[in-house]
């Protein structure tokens, strides 16, 4: 595969998207996707990278505003001076900022789809992964009432995923889970606590064991492995860890601790594509299921999850729906579907597969800049 000579232009864009429903965890409620896109330039071809980044600090503490400052200041102007750049080259360049992974890996991202699409191989491919189809997941939010739960877990059986994660907060909780469990007996299910519980709700949290779920993702603080060892240690089911693990050294002392044994891998969390196939390979040799979460992307990172998806160690389904399931109208196309058992097809092509459609980004833009060498 050539590398990428240079870039000519690098463009921030920044798009606003309704929610078909209001989608809440334990941290708030999102009625609106607001991402931040990077598109690369070079001889006429363009790639495209999206941050997962949310408009507040409330899941990690990046926001679309840092994103766009280090993109605008320090990655952008550095992958912009840079020759014959590939996107193996993007984590070294990058180095020298500290943290800011959303911001790096919207920037990383973007330049393995160019580099992709320049030597006409999928993303998929140019990652080393395999061409098979994923077996999709879905993340319900916290709803109004239990029949409403009910209803939208009756949805997702309906429609084909092959497993239901449920979001849970302190008060909304066991309840919530027995009845689930007691309508879908032998629905794979799993809870999704984004950081709510502390040490003193050990007690309630081993209660959950009785429900046979196929593991309670991040049930503690973000920063504490110590605690999440001393839980998993209590518990029968899999810790799984989503907002702890930043880096491979994050997944590598959850592991020598036994803090969990699977891993959610977000791409945008971990700082971009080649972290999150390392953090996978590690997965894959240690023991540890990894899968790909999601942060309600547009169809650019739909795309990317997806393609990652591909590669050895991902083991169970992801986070990954249809996008009918969040946005009315998304920025690409093609849109994603799930086939009829369930599956979700690579999009086809060099790159991501997706094409940005000009007229929607335009309807959806809040903020455009461009940045040249
Ligand atoms: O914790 O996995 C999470 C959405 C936003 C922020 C955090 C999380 C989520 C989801 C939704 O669970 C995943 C998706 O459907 O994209
Ligand atoms: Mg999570």
């Amino acid at each position: 595969m050539n590398p990428v000579p240079r870039l000519e232009a690098a463009e921030i864009h920044v798009v606003r998207l309704p929610l078909v429903s209001p989608f809440t965890t334990s941290f708030g409620t999102q009625t609106h996707k607001e991402a931040v896109l990077v598109c690369l330039r070079s001889d006429g071809t363009t790639g495209w990278g999206e941050s997962t980044a949310m408009p507040d600090p409330f899941y990690s503490y990046e926001t679309n505003t840092t994103v766009c400052q280090v993109l605008r200041l320090y990655l952008l102007p550095v992958l912009l001076a840079a020759t014959d750049l590939t996107p193996m080259d993007a984590p070294h360049l990058f180095r020298r900022v500290r943290g800011h992974p959303m911001a790096k890996a919207a920037a990383e991202n973007a330049l393995w789809d160019l580099w992709a699409r320049r030597n006409d191989v999928p993303l998929f491919a140019a990652l080393g992964g395999m061409a098979r189809r994923i077996p999709s997941g879905i993340s319900i939010g916290l709803q109004d009432s239990p029949e409403r739960l009910l209803a939208a877990v009756a949805d997702a059986c309906a429609a084909g995923y092959h497993r239901v994660k449920i979001k849970i907060k302190r008060g909304q909780d066991e309840a919530l889970v027995r009845e689930v469990r007691r309508s879908f007996p032998a629905l794979p299910l799993m809870v999704d606590a984004n950081a709510d519980y502390t040490p003193a709700d050990f007690p309630l949290l081993q209660r959950l064991d009785d429900f046979n779920l196929m593991m309670m993702e991040q049930p503690l603080a973000e920063g504490d492995l110590f605690q999440h060892a001393r839980l998993q240690a209590r518990l029968r089911t899999p810790v799984c860890l989503d907002e702890s693990i930043g880096t491979l050294s994050d997944a590598e002392a959850a592991h020598a601790l036994g803090s969990c044994r699977v891993i959610n891998i977000k791409q945008g969390r971990v700082g971009g594509l080649q972290a999150a196939r390392a953090i996978a390979a590690f997965g894959l040799g240690h023991g540890l299921d990894v899968w790909s979460g999601g942060m309600l992307e547009t169809g650019i990172g739909r795309a990317v999850n997806l393609h990652l998806q591909t590669l050895p160690g991902f083991s169970l389904p992801g986070d990954t729906s249809a996008t009918a399931r969040y946005f009315g109208e998304d920025i690409v196309d093609r849109p994603v579907e799930l086939d009829a058992d369930g599956f979700i097809g690579i999009p086809p092509g060099p790159g991501s597969g997706v094409a940005i459609v000009p007229d929607r980004l335009r309807r959806f833009c809040v903020g455009h800049e461009v940045i040249t060498p």
